[in-house]
C-alpha cells in the first residue's frame, strides 16, 4: 500500500483527522505508516489546524499492535534511537502546535501505548486496552519514552505496565489517568468531537505556547554526562544481549522466547 493509503486525513470543521489505515497489518508502526502519520501532522501543521484526532478505522480489535517487530534490529543496535520512526512519531506529536487526542477503541501495544501517553489527551471506550510490552521483547526502551509514562502515571503503576507486559483495560487504564474519558462504544466518536470541537474555539496561540511549556518541563531533567553515559551502556547491554536476540527470533517465529538474563 502506497504511504498516504495506509493513513487517511481529513479536515472535519477545523478538526485534523488522522486514520492509522492499516488493518491488516494491525496498525503496527510500521517506517511507511509512521511517514503518513508524520506528512499528516506536517500538512495539518501548514493549513494551521487547531486540533488533531488520531483513530484507527471504526470496529477494528487492535487500534495498533506496536512498533513493526519486523522492522526491529535483530541484534547489535539501539532498536529505539533518537532518529529511529517510532521516535521521529513522538517528537511530531509533542511538538505540534496543537492537542492531538488519541480517540481509542481497541488494543493497543508497545510502541503505540507510548504513542497514546505522548498524545495530549485519550478519550476510549470500553474495548480498548493498553500494553506496555518491552519486557517481552526483550528492549530495553529509552528515558524519553520512560519519561512519557512517568509523567502522567504513578510510578508503581508504570512499573507494572513494564514489568507484567499485560493488557491493562479500559476501565482500569481511565481509573489510573491514561485514559481521560472512558465513554460507550457508541458515543466515541461523538465525545471525542465534541470536545475537540471546543478546544477549535479557544486561543490557538494561546494553547500551542502552553502545551510548548507542557512538553519543556515534563522533560526538564537535568542529567550528568556520566549518568547519560551509563544509561546508554546499561541499555547497549541489552540489545547487544542473547535475550534482545532471541525474543525477536521468538515473535517472528510465532514461539515462546526463553530467556537467559544475559
Ligand atoms: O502471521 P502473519 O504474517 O499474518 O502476521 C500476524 C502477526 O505476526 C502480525 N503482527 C505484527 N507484525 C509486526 N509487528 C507487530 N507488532 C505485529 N503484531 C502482529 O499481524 C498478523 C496478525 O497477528 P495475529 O495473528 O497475532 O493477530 P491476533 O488477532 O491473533 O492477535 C492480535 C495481537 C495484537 C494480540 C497480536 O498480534 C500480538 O500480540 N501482537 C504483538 C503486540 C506486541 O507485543 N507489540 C509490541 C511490538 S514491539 C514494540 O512496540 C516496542 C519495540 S516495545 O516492545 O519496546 O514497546
Amino acid at each position: 500500500m502506497a504511504e498516504e493509503e495506509l493513513v487517511l486525513r481529513e479536515v472535519r470543521d477545523r478538526v485534523g483527522i488522522i486514520t492509522l489505515n492499516n488493518p491488516k497489518k494491525l496498525n503496527s508502526l510500521s517506517e511507511a505508516l509512521v511517514g503518513g502519520v508524520i506528512g499528516a501532522l506536517d500538512e495539518f501543521r501548514a493549513g494551521r489546524v487547531p486540533v488533531v484526532v488520531m483513530r484507527a478505522p471504526a470496529g477494528q480489535k487492535v487500534w495498533s499492535a506496536g512498533h513493526d517487530v519486523k522492522e526491529l534490529p535483530r541484534k547489535n543496535r539501539d532498536p529505539l534511537g533518537y532518529f529511529d520512526s517510532l521516535e521521529n512519531l513522538l517528537r511530531a506529536v509533542e511538538e505540534y502546535p496543537g492537542p492531538v487526542i488519541a480517540m481509542v477503541h481497541g488494543s493497543v501495544w508497545g510502541g503505540a501505548c507510548d504513542l497514546i501517553m505522548t498524545c495530549d489527551m485519550v478519550i476510549a471506550d470500553e474495548t480498548a486496552a493498553f500494553a506496555m510490552t518491552p519486557a517481552k521483547l526483550g528492549v530495553p526502551y529509552n528515558a524519553s519514552g520512560i519519561l512519557h509514562f512517568m509523567n502522567r502515571l504513578p510510578i508503581n503503576i508504570a512499573k507494572e505496565m513494564f514489568f507484567t507486559a499485560e493488557l491493562m483495560p479500559a476501565e482500569r487504564a481511565h481509573r489510573v489517568g491514561i485514559v481521560n474519558h472512558l465513554v460507550g462504544s457508541d458515543q466515541l466518536e461523538e465525545f471525542t468531537f465534541k470536545l475537540a470541537k471546543v478546544i477549535t474555539t479557544r486561543s490557538a496561540l494561546s494553547i500551542e505556547v502552553i502545551k510548548e511549556q507542557f512538553r519543556i518541563f515534563s522533560k526538564a531533567y537535568p542529567l550528568s554526562p556520566s549518568v547519560f553515559e551509563r544509561i546508554q551502556g546499561l541499555r547497549r547491554r541489552v540489545y547487544d544481549s542473547h535475550d534482545y536476540e532471541e525474543a525477536i527470533s521468538a515473535f517472528l517465529e510465532k514461539r515462546q522466547p526463553v530467556f537467559k538474563g544475559e
